[in-house]
């Protein structure tokens, strides 16, 4: 397999982190790095574009519908990549661990490769405590209903583009990742998680520093674990 990989990463105001997450990633591994701005009203959009990204609108607010326009953007250019990469745009993932994403599919034709927090390296006070049970609580639930063990519900993974289109993602929002582990697991691909590092995001949390987004993402991720069963 030849390896074109690319990178999309979501952005909600997040101007004070994306230029560090860019500066962090390994260009010379990549081919193409989308950044989708999701309605930001600060300066996203030009701080993602003088860190070198391409540079997306999506105006339907959610983190799903971000990450499908840059999966539809990459799909339809002439060398579509082989792998895409997710992350987010607030520098919690630590993008220079990109490459132990990759190890996986490249060597051993893995499917998915879910960067898990569970097994890396947390930063004190990088994620909540509702964020941690409701990992815990979900990949439980996952083991149980589709027998496939994950550790973490992570943003930083690595998913082979024909697998990917196979998985036929629509979760607009906060179901997004679970989305993705479920259709995979029910589908029998191969999927590794592998420990990756987390930190303090900067700026601030629109979903788990939030009561609300707290609520709402958790709701949408036990609901899409029974979805998909
Ligand atoms: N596209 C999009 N991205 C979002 C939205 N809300 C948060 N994000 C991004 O999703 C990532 C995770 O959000 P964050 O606020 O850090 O939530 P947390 O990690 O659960 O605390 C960050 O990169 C945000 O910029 C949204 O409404 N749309
Ligand atoms: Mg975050």
């Amino acid at each position: 397999m030849e390896n074109r990989v690319s990178v999309v990463i979501p952005a909600f105001n997040e101007e004070n982190a994306i230029g560090q997450v860019l500066g962090d990633l390994p260009w010379d591994l990549l081919s193409q790095v989308v950044v989708v701005d999701n309605n930001s009203s600060d300066k996203t959009q030009e701080e993602a574009q003088k860190g070198g990204a391409i540079v997306l609108k999506e105006h339907f607010q959610g983190y799903g519908a971000s990450c499908l326009k840059g999966i539809n953007y990459l799909l339809e250019q002439e060398l579509p990549p082989d792998i895409i990469v997710f992350l987010d745009a607030d520098y919690s993932d630590h993008p220079n661990e990109l490459p132990a994403l990759l190890a996986p599919i490249l060597q051993d034709k893995f499917d998915l490769v879910i960067g898990s927090r569970a097994l890396g390296n947390r930063e004190k006070g990088s994620m909540t405590f509702p964020q941690v049970f409701g990992n815990w609580l979900a990949t439980s639930l996952i083991r149980f209903i589709y027998g496939v063990r994950y550790t973490d519900l992570g943003p930083f993974r690595a998913v082979k583009t024909s697998s990917l289109v196979k998985l036929g993602m629509c979760d607009l929002t906060y179901g997004w990742t679970v989305e993705m582990q479920v259709k995979a697991a029910k589908l029998g691909m191969l999927v590794k998680d592998v420990p990756v590092s987390y930190r303090q995001r900067i700026g601030v949390s629109k979903i788990s520093g939030t009561i609300k987004g707290t609520l709402l993402a958790g709701y949408k991720i036990i609901t899409t674990i029974f979805k998909y069963r």
